[in-house]
């Protein structure tokens, strides 16, 4: 088993093999089983479950075993999973993993200088991480090594391959044919751990790309034009895989892109086929070996030509999205499904009352930081240069890894970029996760911004409420900072040159890779030690950035019964609401000082106006929910909260979990959830329970007492029985649903998928 050996910084050629060589045999199996012709999700998913004989088949509806061939995590997830994994008692992991510092690096003054700061003030999180990947057999990333995504495109993923990792945009590497799903960090230390990867069999949509990419159009376009379509929810439980003539007018980084933002569909991954542009790549990134192989294995990296001829037979859904009739869109404001081209912006701008005015415009992320899009970017940069244009909007630039940094500096396009006044950032996710030190705009100020990033809920990128976000290309951010306007047209119209003069831009030509080779940069890549036991893992006593984790008591084994509502969740309720990041990044490895965000950002119904507040029944007084619930606690009441439609919706952070778990939360009880949410509460031992009537949600009242009954009797697809009784002597009854399988079911008993894993 590829355990055994020690982690390096890329996959070895014999984990590979090993998979492409099982593969054949397995594929039989499903055919013979599911007795019809298979997509290429299904391949790889075949390819790697526990057992293809007795593996569940129906879609949408069956639990499964998998195993993953690697798994990866980044600095604000992996605390808490290795956290938990320590506690497991292991010697070492049992799959390849990889650790990767990105997250906790603040854009505040340019690269240099921010890497310096947050080295330093992260440097406790740094050793901890980087100590327990060395005593446990995990590859370590340093930071500045670049954004999780990208690192494991240029020197992991592989066509075929199967990874979870801790960010729920892991999906990245569906673009060089991997399935990649994002988790929680329990199912991460479940696999660590070398128990398998258990999720529901994914739905299959098939994305039909006909046509060629042109001109304005880039694969951004693609996936947000998608996202008009699925919704934020359209893509929960499905694995959404893109097929046709299309596909291989996309760059394997282009179709990265669209995977990475599966994530915002509430897909389980995205995947695209492997054809020669991933070869391109794989060869580009040192990875020839690799490519060659794969070419060998061409067949099983793709559909049936069978469901290429009739898709609408074999998929759940298809979606035709024809690349010619593409044009350029932005999404925005506060959610990534409200698509609009660009040519209809201004119209929508002016109907909408957004601020014209752009504040910041912002490329990279993981989403657009690759080789392609900066080279784009910089092309536009280079017309506005020759006609004497500067930004209008201040332009930060982000590039997603090391490599890519070094790479576009060697070529000149960060002179491009600065030479119209970009600021360069650190490798890192910056202002995409709320690491932006604004100094520009008071809270509160309302104004607009332009990324190329992926999320844009309210207050995302610098905590304000206020700050509008819409989503494009890279190369269409910097054209909209040359004008600094939401109102112009960029593809269409003319942009305001100096002295008055008309500057037409014409459409952007980038090298899909570079001609003269990646320049790997300085290497960011540090291995296991050889010698395990030398290596002492330090969590200073008394530390407020790291706690280690005391076990969730069991159930009592009765009803729940008395529970308080803490929370009526009221409309989007994503992660960023329930646990924002930004300055609370800072607490992700303890515990107890993350759970004072405990829904702070969450809009209740039963105290509007402020978010994050909430009524304290007991007299009657508004407070802080994360005060709230801490009183509850203390007095030992304990809690339930409850959500609208997508609830969870966003990141993977377990802290969303874990909070309310800890905070004294039974059970969260919604209209509908998002998948890694959902899975993240049923690891931690929080009844996850879906209203069967949606309509029942409006029963619920602030002063209510909650009895959930019948738990003894727990079991897979039964309906646990809800009793409300209200203030005024009067009682509600309904049934919720919920998706426990046996396995999950003891979780819950347990107290937590943890205690269940230490029980061994
Ligand atoms: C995000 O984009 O929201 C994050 C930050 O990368 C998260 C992970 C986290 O909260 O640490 C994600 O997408 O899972
Ligand atoms: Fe980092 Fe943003 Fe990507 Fe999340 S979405 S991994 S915060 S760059």
């Amino acid at each position: 088993m590829a355990g055994t050996q020690i982690e390096g910084p890329t996959t070895p050629v014999a984990l590979v093999e090993s998979v492409y060589e099982r593969m054949p045999a397995r594929l039989d199996v499903a055919r013979r089983r599911v007795g019809r012709p298979l997509t290429f999700a299904e391949k790889v998913l075949f390819g790697h479950a526990d057992d293809p004989e007795t593996i569940g088949l129906d879609r949408g509806a069956d639990y499964a075993d998998y195993r993953p061939d690697r798994v990866a995590m980044q600095d604000a997830t992996a605390q808490m999973a290795l956290l938990q994994f320590v506690t497991a008692g292991l010697p070492r992991v049992a799959v390849p993993t990889t650790v990767h510092c990105d997250h906790l690096i603040q854009a505040h003054l340019g690269a240099d200088i921010d890497l310096k700061n947050a080295v330093d003030a992260n440097s406790e999180v740094y050793d901890f991480l980087r100590t327990v990947s060395e005593k446990y057999g995990i590859g370590f990333w340093k930071p500045g090594s670049g954004i999780i995504h990208q690192v494991v495109l240029e020197q992991y993923a592989f066509p075929g391959g199967m990874m979870i990792g801790t960010d729920s945009h892991t999906p990245n590497a569906g673009g060089l044919a991997m399935v990649a799903i994002g988790v929680g960090g329990a199912d991460a230390v479940d696999v660590m751990a070398g128990w398998p990867f258990n999720t529901r069999v994914p739905r299959v949509i098939g994305v039909h790309l006909s046509g060629r990419l042109s001109g304005w159009t880039a694969a951004k376009d693609v996936i947000l034009k998608v996202a008009g379509i699925l919704t934020v929810k359209g893509g929960t439980g499905a694995i959404v895989e893109y097929f046709g003539p299309g596909a291989e007018s996309i760059s394997a980084t282009g179709k990265a892109t669209i995977c990475n933002m599966g994530a915002e569909i509430g897909a389980t991954c995205s995947i695209f086929p492997y054809d020669e542009r991933s070869a391109r790549y794989l060869k580009a990134t040192g990875r020839d070996a690799i490519a060659d192989l794969a070419t060998a294995n061409a067949e099983q990296l793709r559909v049936d030509p069978e469901v290429e001829a009739d898709p609408e037979r074999f998929f759940d859904r298809v979606v035709e999205i024809d690349l010619d009739a593409l044009e350029p869109h932005l999404v925005g404001p506060h959610t990534p499904d409200l698509d609009r081209p660009i040519s209809k912006v201004k119209e929508a701008a002016r109907s909408e009352d957004y601020p014209l005015d752009i504040s910041y415009a912002l490329v990279g992320s993981c989403t657009n930081s690759s080789y392609e899009d900066i080279g784009r970017a910089a092309h536009v940069a280079r017309q506005a240069k020759a006609a004497g244009l500067r930004v209008r909007s201040p332009l930060l630039i982000t590039p997603g890894s090391e490599q890519v940094r070094a790479t576009i500096e060697r070529d000149g396009y960060l002179d491009d970029l600065e030479a119209i006044g970009a600021t360069v950032l650190a490798n890192a996710c910056g202002p995409c996760i709320g690491q932006w030190k604004r100094d520009d705009i008071k809270m509160g100020d309302r104004n607009t911004i332009v990324s190329s990033f992926n999320r844009n809920f309210p207050r995302r990128n610098d905590g304000n409420a206020e700050t509008l976000s819409f989503i494009g290309s890279p190369e269409t951010v910097v054209a909209m900072a040359l004008s600094g306007r939401l109102d112009v047209d960029f593809v269409h119209e003319a942009i305001a040159g100096p002295d008055g003069a008309e500057v037409r831009l014409e459409p952007p030509v980038g090298d899909e890779l570079p001609s003269k080779g990646f320049d790997p940069g300085e290497s960011g890549f540090i291995a296991p030690a050889a010698d395990p036991g030398a290596v002492d893992v330090v969590v200073r006593p008394g530390s407020d950035r790291l706690e280690l984790l005391e076990p969730f008591p069991a159930w009592e084994g009765t009803d729940l019964t008395g529970l308080r509502v803490l929370l009526k969740a009221q409309g989007k309720c994503t992660t960023d609401h329930i646990s924002p990041a930004g300055p609370w990044l800072r607490y992700r490895g303890h515990l107890t000082n993350i759970s004072q965000n405990l829904f702070t950002g969450a809009n209740n119904a039963f105290a509007q106006g402020e978010s994050g507040q909430g009524v304290d029944v007991r007299d009657g007084s508004t407070v802080p929910l994360p005060d709230l619930a801490k009183a509850y606690k203390d007095a030992g009441i304990d809690w339930v909260a409850v959500g609208d439609e997508n609830y969870g919706e966003g990141s993977s952070r377990e802290h969303a979990a874990m909070e309310p778990r800890y905070m004294g939360g039974r059970a969260i009880i919604v209209r509908s959830f998002a998948r890694i949410h959902e899975a993240n509460l049923k690891k931690q031992g929080v009844l996850a329970l879906t209203f069967k009537d949606p309509g029942d949600y409006d029963k619920i009242r602030v002063d209510d007492t909650i009895d959930i009954v019948g738990l003894d009797a727990l079991a897979p697809d039964v309906p646990v029985h809800v009793v409300v009784h209200h203030a005024d002597g009067t009682t509600d009854e309904f049934e919720t649903t919920h998706t426990m399988s046996p396995e999950h079911i003891e979780w819950f008993r347990a107290g937590s998928a943890l205690n269940v894993l230490r029980r061994g």
